[in-house]
């Protein structure tokens, strides 16, 4: 009898509008039968006077809407690493209108995924169900609105708060800085700019990459303001596993024996051992064990390991004491057995009695995400 354990797990608007309707018509009282018209619809739209709005500046940030996760200029952010459990981030943005701020109707942010990277199967499997297959690749996560602040929480969150302790967090537009918004006779004071802000949660299985982010801001009349720029999801490559011992049980000399993984997410060693990735990047497996007091015989050890993730991969054997890469990336969101073998050539005659214990070591490396036209 022999078990390991020691899991190290780190793991638009109102408007005038020129509407014209054509249609056929038909008589319901005479009628016998169900008849249907067909109806097409038109409209212009009323494009009217005034300026477009402006997008001054826009930031992405913690909930507390000025920290990010990182000092590299822009916006960082890390995953949770933690099963199901969202990042939630704020975007804000400050905006004005030539035509006085009474002309903004609304203020949107649109987030992109990242282009050219693949989202994980549990997004697949959403986008299944609505209908929305290829979410990911670069489109739109969804459009949200964004709330106005009030002119003292506006200016002191970005004339204080981003300004002195986020710096390079913003991205301004062209002929904005922090003196001309921030100014004592500047816009925000007068109240002729303020900021918006909404918050949305990234899903800790978004992959990590470049994510654009675009404010739109719309006046009355349907003209637009813009102003967009990318934040990081960065890369934390985290798994779990629903078992912290594997028991090989009895084991005869010479007699290769497999101790199967399954695909159930059990409660904690209560069933057979599965693993997931709990990160923002594909990632594979490594293990590492002792040699449970096995020893060595010439100066060879007297008992060698194999493990794979998934029935379909194959089994990759290891000494005691080495460090090695397991077969089958585990894609974002992934769920999959580990399936473990054990191969003794000596039971050593010294060792008292005939139960063996040791210690497993697992780990991940990270591998590059799928692209969008690679199946996963
Ligand atoms: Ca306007
Ligand atoms: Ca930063
Ligand atoms: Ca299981």
């Amino acid at each position: 009898m022999a078990k390991g354990k020691n899991m190290k797990i780190k793991k638009i608007s109102a408007m005038a509008l020129i509407l014209s309707i054509s249609f056929t018509a038909f008589s319901p009282v005479l009628a016998t039968a169900e008849t249907t018209g067909a109806v097409s619809t038109s409209l212009t739209r009323d494009e009217g006077s005034g300026e477009n709005p402006i997008v001054k500046a826009k930031w992405e940030a913690n909930v507390d809407k000025y920290t990010d996760d990182s000092t590299a200029a822009g916006a960082q952010f890390n995953p949770t690493g933690v099963y199901q459990s969202n990042k939630t981030i704020a975007i804000c943005a400050i905006v004005t209108d030539p035509d006085g701020l009474s002309d903004i109707n609304k203020v949107y942010a649109d987030v992109y995924y990242p282009t050219g990277i693949a989202v994980g199967e549990h997004h697949v499997k959403l986008s299944d169900q609505d209908g929305s297959a290829g979410a990911g690749c670069g489109l739109l996560m969804q459009e949200d609105s964004l709330s106005r602040l009030s002119k003292s929480d506006g200016y002191t969150l970005f004339c204080n708060n981003v300004r002195n302790q986020n710096n390079n967090l913003p991205t301004f537009n062209t002929g904005y800085d922090y003196d001309e918004i921030c100014a004592a006779d500047g816009e925000l004071m007068k109240e002729t700019a303020a900021v918006y802000c909404t918050e949305k949660d990234l899903s800790y299985e978004d992959p990590s990459g470049d994510y654009r982010t675009l404010i739109l801001a719309q006046d009355n009349y349907g003209k637009d303001g813009v102003l967009d720029n990318y934040f990081e999801y960065l890369p934390m490559t985290a798994f779990e596993t629903d078992f912290s011992a594997v028991n090989y049980g009895t084991v005869k000399l010479n007699t290769h024996k497999i101790i199967n993984g399954d695909l159930t997410w059990d409660a904690m060693n209560q069933g057979k051992a599965s693993v997931r990735n709990v990160g923002n990047t594909r990632l594979y497996m490594k293990v590492w064990q002792d040699d449970m007091g096995l020893g060595k015989t010439d100066g060879n050890w007297n008992v060698r390991y194999d493990g794979r993730v998934g029935s379909d991969a194959s089994f990759v054997n290891y000494n005691p004491e080495v460090t090695r890469q397991l077969n089958n990336a585990l894609d974002l969101s992934e769920m999959n057995e580990m399936d473990f073998s054990i191969d003794i050539f000596k039971f050593p005659p010294e060792h008292g009695g005939n139960s063996y214990t040791g210690n497993m070591t697992l780990s991940a490396t990270k591998t590059g995400h799928l692209t969008c036209n690679t199946a996963p």
